[in-house]
């Protein structure tokens, strides 16, 4: 895993500066922007936590935390192209939801890839060194998780609308046991995300249902056999926000959770769920949120109280130990973009390199509506409501046609583009367009003036509104263009599983052209 270094320097200047505090609450979620699906397991005293990552490459991020609430990313788990084929996935195709367990000195990722062969898990006994090639296996469904009991490997996941468990030797992949059908949920459409717990001597089944939309929920039921049969939990949901009590609380979607005890013996689940804007929308992608359990012996798990979370949580935390933020400022300058940057699909890495003079980008043919193939693109989440984000780009061996910018990019039929483009007569002009489904409508055109060699583009977020502006004198005033509604690039409206991200690009007809962009700015106004 190429990314490790951040982990490392937080370690030391968290440990220089002795950062750990006890303090009391914290604010959700722990891991904004498109982080879904999130699993977490424990080792000794570090946690570890992934999501799902769909068509966007490397796939599946992996982060560290002390307390549960500070998270940094670490890497990806899937970083080379033999473990994360993406040929013509869909955007919201690739990898969904995936489930890090460990056992016996070795991490286990287990997920599936719905573009390629379906299930499969990669494993490693050292985080630093990267993570095996993909084990396929046998049981379809998605949403595969992991139990390890007494040498013994256990896989569920939800073909046929159920829970199906079947034991299997995760080496190989082979399957040791039928599989069998152990639960069906409480009648929830979408019964998914199975995950298996031991706790008093009863093996508890924590699944979701109702869809990942508002309905969506956490249930939970318990047998002393792994097995089976199980028994729901009588208080069933134990999360959801689809109740008068939460209608109008800002997270909604609450679902697809993961359990882990503290060293303390607390215990705690992390899930997704959305935090709406502009009206019902959501354009952030499902987050990663945090809650206490209160999981009495023999009894059942009760989240947070009452079963509903809340963006400031106000209630006891771990000993706090924060990371390190990214500079709001990013010069490219390092030998490859920072972790928190994607491609989509498998990148031609040939078209990207970062040094002294920031990032530089090689124009192709493939336009940020093309949905099979990879467009010379680079992308960041956009994990903040309000933000604003620049960029400084200059267009050298320009032909005729070339566009280089910046992107608001929720998916190739739903994206705003803010950019550079070079005319016939050579001359530059900074274009704003939205790429609407069936509508793409240019809504300004103004000329560089000669002479003018970088462009400055801004992109100024907020929950109904994103604005643009541009800059010919460096970057120091910036005029507005215009500004264009949120709602359009939501997921209500735009559609699918993924939020939206900030973009930089490249593109020309005839493929040739380079672009420099200076830095990437990228300011959260609030969480
Ligand atoms: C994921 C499923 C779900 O596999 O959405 O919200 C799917 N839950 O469990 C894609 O993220």
């Amino acid at each position: 895993m190429q990314y490790l270094k951040p982990f490392l320097i937080s370690g030391l200047i968290a440990a220089a500066s002795s950062l750990s505090i006890n303090a009391d609450g914290y604010k959700n979620p722990v891991i904004p922007g498109f982080h879904p699906d999130p699993s977490v397991v424990r080792v000794d005293d570090d946690f570890y936590l992934v999501n799902s990552s769909f068509c966007y490459f490397p796939g599946v991020p992996i982060y560290h935390s002390k307390d549960l609430v500070n998270w940094q990313q670490i890497g990806h788990v899937l970083d080379r192209k033999s473990q994360l084929n993406l040929e013509k996935a869909g955007v919201w195709g690739g990898i969904y939801a995936p489930t890090i367990r460990y056992d016996n000195g070795r991490f286990y990722m287990i997920t599936t890839n719905v573009s390629d062969k379906g299930n499969f898990l990669v494993h490693t006994t050292d985080l630093s060194k990267g993570w095996s090639e993909p084990v396929w296996l046998q049981q379809g469904g998605i949403d595969p998780s992991l139990y390890f009991e007494d040498g013994k490997c256990y896989m569920v996941s939800n073909p046929d609308v159920g829970i199906w468990l079947c034991e299997i030797d995760p080496l190989t992949g082979r399957q040791l046991t039928e599989s069998r059908r152990i639960w069906d949920g409480t009648g929830g459409r979408h019964p998914e995300a199975p995950h298996i717990y031991k706790k008093d001597g009863w093996y508890y089944l924590l699944i979701a249902e109702g869809g990942t939309e508002l309905g969506h929920s956490v249930t939970i039921a318990r047998s002393r056999d792994i097995n089976g049969p199980y028994t729901p939990n009588p208080a069933n949901p134990i999360l959801c926000h689809f109740n008068r009590e939460n209608q109008y609380n800002p997270i909604q979607g609450t679902g697809h959770a993961d359990l882990v005890q503290a060293p303390d013996g607390s215990w705690w689940l992390v899930c997704l769920a959305f935090r709406q804007q502009n009206g019902a929308h959501h354009l952030l992608g499902r987050e990663t949120y945090l809650a206490p359990v209160r999981w009495d012996k023999d009894a059942w798990p009760v989240v947070n109280g009452n079963g509903s979370i809340s963006l400031d949580m106000d209630v006891p935390t771990l000993p706090l130990s924060p990371v390190t933020t990214n500079p709001t400022r990013d010069n490219f300058s390092g030998d490859r973009p920072e972790v928190e940057w994607v491609w989509m699909r498998n990148p031609v890495m040939e078209n990207y390199s970062t040094g002294k003079d920031g990032l530089h980008i090689k124009a192709t043919d493939v336009t940020l509506d093309n949905s099979k193939e990879s467009p010379s693109l680079l992308l960041r989440r956009q994990e903040h409501i309000d933000f604003t984000a620049a960029t400084e780009v200059s267009l050298t061996n320009a032909p005729d046609g070339m566009e280089a910018g910046m992107t608001v990019f929720a998916s190739e039929p739903s994206h705003y583009d803010l950019y550079v483009t070079r005319g016939a007569d050579g001359s530059d002009s900074i274009k704003l367009r939205y790429r609407l489904n069936e509508l793409t409508h240019v809504e300004s055109s103004i000329p560089v003036p000669a002479g003018c060699r970088t462009v400055g583009l801004q992109i100024k977020g907020t929950p109904t509104t994103y604005s643009f502006a541009y800059s010919t004198d460096g970057g120091q005033n910036f005029m507005p263009i215009a500004s264009m509604n949120t709602r359009y690039l939501s997921t209500e409206t735009a559609g699918g599983f993924t939020g939206t991200f900030i973009g930089l690009f490249a593109t020309s007809p005839s493929g040739s052209g380079d672009a420099r962009f200076k830095y990437f700015d990228y300011i959260p106004e609030n969480k």
